[in-house]
């Protein structure tokens, strides 16, 4: 018999959907540079305009993934064809207080970004009298946490009809094959709502759990990138009040934040 192969080490289970094609929303709210940033990213014509709700369906485009071992390949093996990896970016408009209710047709919003297999978190932190803020003044710290509230209160709209469902056929309609997927539907649910924290800030959900959480890829579940826009000026002095008030709000309250990476 040939010897056995050393098994490869179990990789950690991994919320979120795989596949060679994944998708990127750019999330924030209105007026902070989502669209600014789609375009320097896609080159494309998303319109970036000095009004809150010019971006009203969601713009989309590939972009290229940048790959030294590709590159290498392609000069090595010289295919006929080469098709880099591609990022799809999605452009979606900015969410506003209350988004979760409708608000500023935040439904239709979240919904794109139930699309996204993650997340580009855009905050402002330049300065522009010129540019309307929605909350009427720059804060990045407090618009991290309305867009975050935000996710969190869609979700806990989207957990309620899928824990009555599993109510009527697991509890009421016994059904002991659905009886776990309920129990952890009930985590879930105290996690988001009653504890008011995000799907990945969990710090230990099990491989059941995530089978189960990769069934409905819930909004606070989706990894998220924090950008911050600054002018040009405070980007090449590499200085900014916000900065580090943006860097303690995140490592406070986003302990998941480099686990994937
Ligand atoms: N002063 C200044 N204006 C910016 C900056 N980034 C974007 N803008 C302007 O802010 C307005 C809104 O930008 P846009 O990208 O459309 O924001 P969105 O609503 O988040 O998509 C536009 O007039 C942009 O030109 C920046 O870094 N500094
Ligand atoms: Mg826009």
């Amino acid at each position: 018999m040939p010897p056995k192969k050393p098994e490869a080490p179990k990789q950690p289970p991994i919320i979120g959907r795989f596949g060679t094609s994944l998708k990127i929303g750019i999330v924030g709210l209105p007026n902070v540079g989502k669209s600014t940033f789609f375009n320097v990213l896609t080159k494309s014509l998303a319109a970036a305009e000095n009004f809150p709700f010019c971006t009203i369906d969601p713009n989309e485009s590939r972009v290229p993934v940048p790959d030294e071992r590709y590159d290498f390949l392609c000069q090595y093996h010289k295919p006929l064809s080469k098709v880099p990896a591609f990022l799809n970016v999605t452009d979606i408009a900015g969410l506003v207080k209350g988004a979760h209710e409708g608000q500023g047709l935040g439904n239709a919003f979240l919904s794109h970004i139930g699309a996204c297999d993650g997340i580009f978190h855009m905050t402002r932190a330049f300065d522009d009298e010129d540019i309307i803020h929605v909350e009427g003044n720059v804060d990045p710290v407090r618009d991290i946490e309305i867009i975050h509230e935000e996710l969190r209160l869609k979700d806990v709209e989207m957990i309620a009809p899928v824990l009555d469902k599993l109510e009527k056929t697991a509890v009421r309609g016994n059904d002991k094959k659905l009886k776990p997927e309920y129990d952890i539907m009930l985590k879930v649910k105290n996690w988001v709502e009653e504890e008011k924290k995000h799907i990945r800030f969990y710090p230990e959900w099990n491989e059941k759990e995530i089978d189960v959480l990769n069934k409905y890829l819930f909004l606070t579940s989706k990894p998220m990138i924090y950008l911050v826009n600054l002018s040009e000026k405070d980007y090449i002095r590499k200085k900014n009040k916000w900065l580090v008030k943006i860097k303690e709000w995140v490592d406070a309250h986003d302990p998941a934040r480099w686990s994937s990476l």
